[in-house]
């Protein structure tokens, strides 16, 4: 498949990123629950090595349930502070928790080093989309950082004051120069995370199909699947998605493939399990 990785400006970001870092208490890896492997990154992890770090499993209201309990408990397996949310949906309150219980920690470090202080910086990093301005505004419970459907949405860094004494860092989304798995891309595609790399669209929608044929969702039940084109015919046939001239629309068929996948309309679908993935 291919695809281009790793566009000039996220190299910029990375960057900005290494050089907030000092200021920064917390930091929050924001995960998209259905990917949680491939929108993580180990490297970065190393790199904010000595702060106070929350893994934040995120839009749990489209992912698997079951295959969310498998990555809560894989991560708390390796010792890892870690929530699951849906910050758009649902309570954020186990998460709040686990930023008051930082900040006891952090305030009672301070003192012994006989600094007073009860403020705490709290840098939000992830892929593009995976929800970090949203949670954001949920902390601020007011809306300061603009949110949406489009990747790559904010632009440059900047500290936000959120009440509470809690001030966050809201930042653009950051791939890493090296993908996690050979399907990383795609499934980061299909999430919604990498809009503004090149990636086909009716290559994703063709993997998408196949990921609904395997799990034998309805919908592929009589798609033959077994090509790409055999794929998008099926789908478009079903759909109507006709030209004049009667020829399926593929482009019509793979957009409504992806965008319904991205919005749990074809139900809530995890694409990574901890097992298979680490
Ligand atoms: N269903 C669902 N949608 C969510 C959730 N959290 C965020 N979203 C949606 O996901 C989209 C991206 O959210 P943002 O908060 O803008 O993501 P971001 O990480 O700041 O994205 P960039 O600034 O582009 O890096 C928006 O349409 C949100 O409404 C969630 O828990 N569930
Ligand atoms: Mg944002």
């Amino acid at each position: 498949m291919k695809f281009s990785w790793f566009p000039g400006h996220m190299k910029k970001s990375l960057k900005e990123l290494k050089e907030a870092l000092p200021s920064v208490d917390v930091v929050i890896f924001m995960l998209d629950a259905r990917v949680p492997a491939s929108s993580f990154n180990y490297d970065l992890e190393k790199l904010v090595a000595g702060k106070k770090i929350l893994f934040t499993i995120n839009k749990t209201d489209l992912a698997s349930p079951a295959v969310t309990s498998a990555w809560l408990n894989y991560f708390k397996e390796q010792g890892k502070n870690v929530v699951a949310i849906s910050s758009k949906k649902g309570s954020i309150k186990s998460l709040i928790d686990v930023l008051e219980k930082f900040r006891s920690e952090i305030c009672e470090a301070r003192a012994k080093r006989g600094r007073v202080g009860k403020t705490i910086r709290i840098m939000a990093v992830g892929v593009p989309n995976s929800g970090k301005s949203t949670i954001i505004n949920r902390l601020a419970k007011k809306s300061v950082s603009p949110t949406g459907k489009k990747a790559g949405l904010t632009r440059g860094f900047h500290w936000l004051s959120i009440g509470n004494d809690m001030e966050l860092l809201d930042m653009p989304g950051i791939f890493y120069p090296k993908l996690q798995s050979e399907d990383s891309a795609w499934h980061l595609a299909a999430v919604g995370a990498a809009r503004d790399v090149a990636f086909p669209v009716d290559d994703l929608s063709y993997e998408i199909l196949k990921f609904l044929k395997e799990r034998e969702h309805e919908f592929t039940a009589d798609i033959d699947v077994s090509s790409a084109e055999s794929a998008l015919n099926g789908a478009g046939k079903k759909r109507n998605f006709i030209k004049a001239g009667g020829n399926v629309d593929y482009d019509r068929t793979a957009m409504w493939v992806m965008t319904n996948f991205r919005d749990g309309k074809f139900g809530s679908f995890s694409l990574e399990f901890p097992e298979i993935e680490n």
